[in-house]
């Protein structure tokens, strides 16, 4: 397993519109997050993603971009950008950017060129379809509801769009749109950026034909994911991408991959025969039973299983051990908060946000820490739909409430709980007005609970999540243990508690966590011997002195013991 910088450091994501509003309009922007770059400096990360800044029409968070060399007004200049990089580099910090490549805005030249007519030279770069019938082109649904399809009468042909209708998605089996795409990254690259995320990329490849998806429920459009995620000329595309652009560059790649599994991980990720350095999965996402998935999707909600985490998270560890290389992420801008989800943002709140802060930066695999996460911010829950902003949301809204007369408030229940807005609030600060955010109207409510969670507070607390997570980036700076270690899990049967240790050479860790409000006895397997143990980082006041043979957890109380000798 070779040494790498992008296995070693820690990855701060930002959200641009939510992060800092420096010039009153209530949007965030790039003079904000100039602003906050010591803050990142004093967190200790090491990179920072940041989401989509292009100029876009904004119909989903500037995940659909008109023009990708130029940076969206609300942000502010490109001059604001370069400052903003250097000041980052400045501080050793590296800059990650989002890359949207399966689909663009339909406010983008090249699709207004597109739709003009079937034989305009733009034709190709996007997917145009004539329908089937009187009806789409098939019947797959798109990410956001409703069809995937969209009529466009200017040529009586439909377009492909697997997220909103303003998304029409790329036609990468044309070689000229491909290289319209690495023209792009080469255009970043030379700015001096140090990778890219890559938004949705195992999408991009499409099953030719285009088949109907089987009917697995009486609704109108069905999931068509077995004909677009891993598509059949992927790893084609991504070793042209490698061979044309990265390889000419040091750059880092995350891929961002719905549905990606550990196989397909492998072979995008493998050390020597890949094409990106790693991917997101989305396996502990999704902890459900599978008909409560089925029917529900995302917007299910209700008790996620501990032991099924546990099968996912070493599944992904042990498979691609000495292959490929793991992220890890709890949350993101798609993502409810991940105390309110995974953990207790009541009463045990600051506890529980220390426990999973751990688990996150303690598994064999690169560490993604979102906005907001390192203070232990929490879901939103909104009572009116109106004071909602994301696409998905209002969507799922509509035609639930709107259309087929569901409960309102069961369908509120489900988009307090899964929104993605829970993590798109805005960046509590300080307890000052809009949580020192904006002096103007913020685009989207600020959490009433910023009086009491912000970073003025945090950083005044030497006990707070954020001298925690601190101090997690810190020691993973001091020990390759916890970049390079082998994972194993212990107690895989135990529903309260997650155990595992990481080896490398005669160092062992072993980590404890309690996921639970509970009081289990931990007891450490007869098998692990050890001569010596000293306590790494707990989440609560612990003698060191304390035996980690056998113990009683407090809730959510996590420990890590180093112990040498066995
Ligand atoms: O997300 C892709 C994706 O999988 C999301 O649709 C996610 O599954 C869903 O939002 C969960 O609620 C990427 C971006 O991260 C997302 O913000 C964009 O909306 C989407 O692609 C289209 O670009
Ligand atoms: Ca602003």
């Amino acid at each position: 397993m070779k040494r790498r910088w992008w296995k070693e450091c820690v990855v701060y994501q930002i959200y641009p519109r939510s992060f800092l509003d420096c010039n009153g309009d209530g949007i965030g922007d790039l003079r904000g997050i100039i602003a906050k770059l010591d803050y990142l400096k004093l967190l200790g990360v090491d990179v920072v993603w940041l989401s989509p800044i292009y100029k876009s029409p904004g119909d989903d968070g500037g995940y659909d971009i008109s023009d990708y060399c130029e940076i969206n007004a609300d942000f502010g200049a490109m001059a604001d950008w370069e400052e903003m990089l250097g000041q980052m580099h400045d501080r050793g910090i590296r800059l990650l950017m989002d890359l949207v490549a399966n689909h663009t805005s339909d406010e983008h030249p090249w699709f207004i060129e597109s739709r003009k007519s079937r034989d305009n030279p733009y034709r190709d770069y996007y997917i145009w379809r004539p329908g089937k019938e009187g009806r789409e082109p098939n019947n797959w649904a798109s990410c956001f509801g409703g069809s995937a399809w969209q009529l466009d009468h200017v040529t009586g042909e439909y377009y492909l769009h697997l997220f909103s209708k303003k998304q029409p998605d790329l036609n990468w089996e044309n070689p000229r749109l491909r290289e319209e795409i690495y023209r792009i990254m080469r255009w970043w690259l030379d700015k001096g950026i140090d990778g890219f995320r890559l938004d949705v990329i195992n999408m991009i490849s499409k099953m030719p034909g285009f088949p109907d998806a089987p009917v697995v429920s009486d609704e109108r459009y069905q999931w068509g994911g077995q004909y677009f995620i891993q598509g059949p000329r992927l790893v084609e595309y991504l070793r042209e991408m490698r061979q044309q652009v990265l390889s000419k560059y040091d750059v880092f790649t995350v891929g961002e991959t719905p549905g990606v599994t550990t196989e397909h991980a492998v072979d995008i990720t493998h050390e020597e025969a890949g094409s990106l350095n790693m991917v997101f999965q989305f396996e502990h996402m999704d902890l459900a039973p599978r008909d409560v998935l089925a029917k529900a999707g995302k917007w299910h909600v209700g008790p996620w299983d501990l032991l099924e985490l546990k099968q996912v998270m070493t599944r992904w560890q042990k498979e691609l051990e000495g292959k490929g290389w793991n992220s890890f992420y709890l949350s993101n801008h798609d993502q409810p908060r991940s105390v309110s989800r995974f953990g207790d943002d009541g009463g045990h709140r600051v506890e529980s946000a220390k426990m999973l802060a751990t688990f996150l930066h303690m598994l064999h695999g690169t560490p993604y820490v979102y906005q907001g996460e390192e203070i232990g911010m929490t879901n939103v829950r909104f009572e009116s739909i109106d004071d909602y902003r994301d696409i998905e949301t209002l969507r799922f809204y509509r035609e639930w409430v709107g259309q087929r007369g569901a409960d309102r408030s069961e369908m509120m229940a489900a988009i307090q709980a899964k929104s993605r807005d829970n993590a798109r609030t805005p960046m509590q600060w300080s307890a000052g007005a809009n949580a020192g955010f904006t002096t103007g109207k913020p685009w989207i409510k600020v959490n009433p609970n910023y009086s009491q969670i912000n970073v003025e507070q945090a950083q005044a607390d030497p006990g707070s999540v954020f001298h925690y997570y601190r101090r997690l980036i810190e020691l993973r700076r001091k020990h390759p243990i916890m970049v390079y270690g082998s994972y194993e899990l212990l107690l895989a049967a135990h529903e309260q508690i997650y155990a595992f240790l990481r080896t490398l050479h005669n160092e062992q860790w072993l980590v404890i966590l309690n996921f639970t409000e509970d009081v289990p006895v931990f007891a450490l397997p007869s098998t692990i011997a050890f001569s010596q143990h000293e306590l790494v980082i707990s989440n609560y006041p612990t003698d060191s002195r304390e035996d980690p043979r056998s113990f009683e957890l407090r809730p959510y109380e996590v420990r890590v013991y180093r112990l040498v000798g066995g």
